[in-house]
């Protein structure tokens, strides 16, 4: 497979003037008509006609009408062609129903659905499907089915047909058509400018009751939008579709949104408090999309994180305003940490914008996405929110209808502040997390806090350039004053000093405030400091990361010096968990405790090897000390913050079920699973109901409950979702693999959706004691499926192949029986590109 590399981009040869396709839907025989104006593109000097086409059946071919007989490759179509504008018609037959990978046009439960992004408009027909090929489309859909959808407006409809109009130009990944039995719920939003939009969120029979929430996210993403980034909607309809076989979350085609329906349907009954949140965050997502992604889009996937870094971090900030700042903030942080440091510190580290792929889909990254938001909010942090505002003014304006670079996007940056942002470029090339070691002095009323950056080799990188780091800094008295406010310090050189001049004690510094940056800061410091900063720090992160910090290095003296639970830790925790003046939601994320997979990052990095079963065992040490050192407040507590009133997904009710489910947890250790008994037994939500059914797994118990929660939602795929991925998730490390082979033999197993299978296979992978259990059997199991998968679904196999990337932490033994299935999984016949990829770059 050929390796696509940025710097060779090239403009292409040809533009599109306009697109009409006419899709005459059949399950095994879809025709597909398209007729397009092509011009030729000033900007190149090449004229070469190359149409990319994946899997099609080419009827016939026409240039300005006249029967033509291209070459057809592998790779798609050449043809001769005239030097000045033509018209290219053609008719191609794809086969929907056998269509198993899910890009492309596909069929699944009698529903014809899409996915086009990254590259599967080339599996529909011939066409330049790269993203600076921007185009109007009309689309006609002739077919029985009553609900027949595409992008932009509707303008004609009748017995069997329908036609739309997209007016806004746009790259064929944002192409969508959608074709079943559907049901809408319709709504209405006014621009601010008076424009009327009909809104739908189109699902299928049955599921009526569950689109209420998504639409009420929808129109507060649309205010927002309007309001925060001065953003309107641009066509006369906007619609949203759920689909059960989905191997994303959610796509922001033009007007047609089609989401994953884990991503959309949602009522108390059948979704958690954190479904609720995760849902009105990605609806939002998609529709910020509408501008940032779509109106201007990328030049070539290698900008993915233009269009991405940008959008969640829109999305964050649209949470933050909707829900809890510091909770969002928090909740992100872990995210990074567990996902994207995870990616960063491996083998699949890669800059924010790659420089080289062989198959895109395998960048759909935490490091493009949740480091590309990153990189944008130090880019906000170091201009200032005023100049931030101004330069997207300036990015909307100059680059509207554009498929641009990263290159532009700092411009307008550079532009607005007349800064110079080639330091900081480094952020989009540069892969890998940097270390700032923090040191400081104290002398004459004089505090100085010293900085050092460094930034480790990555796979085909070495010799790194300091960075630009927004350090965020405050500082404390030893009373617990604030002497110094948030204060940026900007950390440009390999190593800075920098003062704080007139302050009568040697104050205690809050580093890394917010998490100013996306960094490991190193700091040697005790536990006193820690929980000082527990208790005083004004900063809502900082107060938190330090019950972490606290709480990770006492599990690792456990893990590793068989040392008791540090009792500095407890009663911090205990403090915080007690505090009535502290918001619930805060309180429990205090309560988590690190990850299995962040402790044997901790240990990875400290150049010890990580055992993990013993992490496993360290931390239901550290749990049963936390039941012990609470037990007279576990009762009290729970009782006083569980919800009894009517369910709502707010932010406040959902703190208080988050605090009430870990309380449970703990409690069930005492009390030999009454009190999770009785939620579970009184639960009118799915928030309560699974924590309370946790809270028994988690503890050795819960047959009868897992057997009655499977009989009442066996009929509801989500629900159902989450019972197969607790299962999993909670089992025991010596029972993990045998407890996911089991589910597997079900009949409600299908590894054809996508959902049912991380269910099952992705709670294996964040089990880490159980598949990496000593036995081997977690990493037999995972590569067995992954090649019944890989023929059937290429993306979600290379996807879930990032379960093996920690491997090289491990001991021997284990790298060996790793080695060994990765080996296996290579050597596979007629392995995908994807899938081939990312075995290649984990066993580099
Ligand atoms: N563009 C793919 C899905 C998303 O990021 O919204
Ligand atoms: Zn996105």
């Amino acid at each position: 497979t050929p390796t696509i590399y940025l710097r060779d981009y090239t403009p292409p040869a040809w533009l599109v003037e306009e697109v009409q396709l006419t899709f005459r839907l059949a399950p095994e025989t879809t025709r597909v008509l398209s007729r397009i104006r092509f011009t030729p593109n000033p900007e190149a000097t090449d004229r070469t006609f190359v149409l990319d086409g994946e899997g099609l059946t080419l009827i016939s071919a026409r240039i300005d009408g006249t029967e033509v007989d291209p070459t057809l490759t592998e790779a798609g179509l050449t043809c001769d062609v005239p030097d000045t504008a033509f018209v290219w018609e053609a008719e191609v037959e794809i086969a929907p129903a056998s269509n198993t990978a899910l890009e492309g046009l596909y069929m699944s439960n009698g529903m014809y659905s899409t996915q086009c992004e990254a590259q599967g408009f080339r599996k529909i027909t011939y066409y330049p499907d790269r993203p600076d090929v921007m185009a109007p489309f009309s689309v006609r859909i002739e077919s029985d089915l009553p609900v027949l959808l595409s992008n932009g407006n509707r303008v004609a409809s009748g017995e069997g047909f329908a036609e739309w109009h997209d007016p806004w130009p746009k790259p064929a990944y944002l192409f969508a058509l959608v074709a079943g039995e559907l049901v809408n719920l319709p709504g209405s939003f006014t621009t601010r400018s008076g424009r009327e939009v009909e809104l739908n969120v189109w699902v299928r029979p049955g599921d009526e009751d569950k689109c209420d929430f998504a639409m009420e996210a929808l129109k507060k993403s649309m205010t927002w939008d309007e309001k925060v980034y001065g953003r309107e909607y641009d066509l006369d309809i906007f619609n949203i579709v759920a689909v059960d076989d989905f191997n994303m979350g959610a796509m922001e085609n033009k007007g047609l949104n089609i989401f994953n329906s884990s991503a959309v349907l949602a009522n108390a009954r059948t979704a958690t408090d954190a479904n609720f949140e995760r849902i009105e965050a990605i609806i939002a997502h998609e529709y910020f999309h509408n501008w940032t992604g779509n109106r201007i889009t990328c030049r070539d996937w290698f900008q993915l994180c233009l269009k991405e870094g940008l959008t969640v971090f829109r999305d964050a900030q649209f949470t933050a305003d909707m829900r809890s700042e510091p909770v969002k903030r928090i909740s992100d942080v872990l995210d990074l940490r567990g996902r994207q440091f995870r990616e960063d510190g491996g083998p699949l580290a890669h800059p924010v914008r790659p420089e080289s792929f062989k198959e895109i889909n395998n960048f759909y990254t935490a490091t493009v996405y949740e480091k590309g938001a990153e990189v944008i909010g130090m880019l906000k942090r170091l201009v200032g929110d005023e100049a931030y505002a101004k330069a997207l003014d300036l990015y909307f304006d100059r680059h509207d209808g554009q498929a641009c670079t990263i290159e532009d996007w700092l411009r307008v940056f550079e532009d607005t502040t007349g800064r110079d942002l080639t330091q900081f470029k480094r952020w989009y090339s540069q892969a890998g997390t940097p270390r700032v070691v923090m040191t400081d002095d104290w002398a004459d009323g004089t505090y100085t806090v010293t900085l050092k950056q460094s930034l480790p080799d990555t796979p085909g990188q070495t010799g790194k350039q300091p960075q630009v780091i927004p350090f965020a800094i405050g500082l404390l008295d030893p009373s617990g004053q604030e002497v110094v406010p948030t204060t940026l310090l900007e950390l440009t050189e390999t190593e800075q000093s920098f003062t704080f001049a007139g302050l009568a004690d040697r104050p205690i510094p809050s580093p890394l405030r917010g998490f100013s940056a996306p960094v490991v800061l190193d700091r040697q410091t005790d536990a006193e400091e820690r929980a000082f900063l527990l208790a005083h720090d004004t900063d809502p992160f900082n107060k938190w990361e330090a019950g972490r910090q606290l709480a990770k290095t006492a599990l690792i003296d456990m893990i590793d010096g068989g040392q008791a639970p540090d009792d500095r830790y407890l009663d911090a925790v205990r403090r915080v968990v007690t505090d009535e003046s502290l918001d619930p939601a805060f309180r429990s994320l205090c309560l988590g405790l690190p990850s299995e997979d962040d402790l044997a990052q901790s240990f990875a990095d400290s150049g010890r090897t990580p055992d993990p079963q013993a992490i496993w065992d360290g931390r239901e040490a550290m749990r049963g000390a936390l039941a012990e050192v609470l037990s007279g407040d576990l009762g009290p507590l729970y009782r006083a913050h569980l919800v009894t009133e009517p369910y709502a997904p707010s932010a406040e009710q959902a703190g208080k079920r988050s605090l009430t489910n870990i309380l449970l947890s703990l409690l069930t250790r005492r009390d030999g699973g009454a009190a999770a008994q009785g939620q579970f037994a009184d639960a009118d939500n799915l928030t309560q109901q699974i924590g309370a059914l946790s809270a028994l797994l988690t503890n050795g118990l819960g047959s009868l409950e897992l057997a009655s929660f499977a009989e009442q939602w066996s009929h509801e795929r989500l629900v159902m979702d989450k019972w197969f991925m607790i299962q999993v998730a909670h089992a025991r490390p010596a029972d993990a693999a045998r407890v996911a082979d089991a589910l597997t033999q079900r009949p409600d197993f299908a590894m054809t959706n996508p959902n049912r299978f991380r269910s099952v296979f992705g709670a294996l992978a964040m089990n880490q004691a159980g598949f990496h259990h000593a036995s081997g059997d977690g990493y037999r199991l995972m590569a067995d499926w992954l090649i019944r998968l890989d023929p059937v679904n290429p993306q979600t196999t290379a996807r879930m192949c990032s379960a093996f990337q920690t491997w090289r932490r491990y001991d021997a033994d284990r790298q060996g029986m790793i080695r060994e299935q990765l080996e296996r999984i290579a050597a596979l016949p007629g392995l995908s590109r994807d899938t081939a990829e990312m075995v290649g770059r984990i066993l580099e």
